[in-house]
């Protein structure tokens, strides 16, 4: 089998972002030697024409993956919802995380933390499922790596729902992660999703067109250990699989 490289682009504006730089893009692909090259240029494509505004800072990293560390996963299933207003498509993500695993004080917390960000974080929040608190450290929030889809092409033209589906496949096969809710904080786009029991729901209005206010919340149980969540998605190699 063709050994696959994971190739890795976060970008910044206004220096990088250990050293105060406003977070501008990041993405990420795993593919094949010859594919690195290409992949790289257009990852830096992103960076430079942002809708967020052009990067000052950009770093690629490149790294191989040893083929038995990769998991092979299921794809969500995606329902589309249709919505009026964005208050109907928020009261909307919170029936759908009406899940006897998560409590309704941790659902309305998440998204009034997601509502009062007042500057995009790099990463996720992780919240407790109970009690609705953070139990990730600091601003930076967890970021979600090493995952590509097998077949990206089957996903989609849309590059938005591509990743976000590949990131919250990813996700929701981490042992105790049993919700997600996003939103973009890209200003031109304005879907978002909610993430749970093997289904993306993916929801139109969850902001406001030009906003730049956006971001996501895992919900984690808080019987599981969130080191080791965190662990599998910033750094186990993962590629989905369409069903
Ligand atoms: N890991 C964790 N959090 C992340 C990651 C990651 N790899 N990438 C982004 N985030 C967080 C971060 O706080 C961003 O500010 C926020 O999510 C939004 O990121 O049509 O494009 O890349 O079905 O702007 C969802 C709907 C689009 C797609 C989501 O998010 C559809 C999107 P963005
Ligand atoms: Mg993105
Ligand atoms: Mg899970
Ligand atoms: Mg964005």
């Amino acid at each position: 089998m063709a050994e696959l490289y994971s190739v890795r682009m976060r970008a910044a504006q206004g220096g990088p972002h250990e050293k105060g730089g406003h977070h501008i893009s990041g993405a990420e692909r795993i593919v094949k030697l010859e594919e690195v090259g290409a992949i790289a240029q257009s990852l830096a494509d992103r960076a430079l024409y942002h809708s967020k505004g052009t990067a000052d800072f950009i770093n690629i990293t490149v790294d191989l993956i040893p083929p038995e560390k990769i998991r092979y996963i299921d794809c969500l299933k995606v329902e589309e919802h249709k919505t009026n207003s964005i208050s109907e498509s928020h009261q909307l993500a919170i029936e759908l995380l009406d899940d006897p695993a998560i409590s309704k004080t941790a659902v309305y917390k998440a998204i009034s933390m997601l509502k009062s960000l007042d500057k995009s974080m790099r990463g996720a929040m992780l919240v407790d499922t109970i009690t609705g608190g953070r139990l990730d450290e600091g601003n930076r929030g967890v970021r979600v790596s090493h995952m590509d889809s097998f077949d990206s092409h089957a996903l989609g033209d849309n590059e938005h729902m591509r990743e976000a589906l590949v990131l919250a496949s990813k996700v929701q096969s981490a042992d105790g992660i049993v919700g997600e809710l996003c939103w973009s904080d890209d200003p031109d786009y304005t879907v978002g999703y909610v993430a749970c029991n093997g289904v993306y729901h993916r929801i139109p209005n969850m902001k406001e067109l030009g906003s730049n206010i956006g971001g996501r919340i895992f919900f984690v149980r808080s019987d599981i250990d969130s080191e080791s969540v965190i662990e599998y998605l910033e750094s186990a190699p993962v590629l989905v699989q369409r069903r």
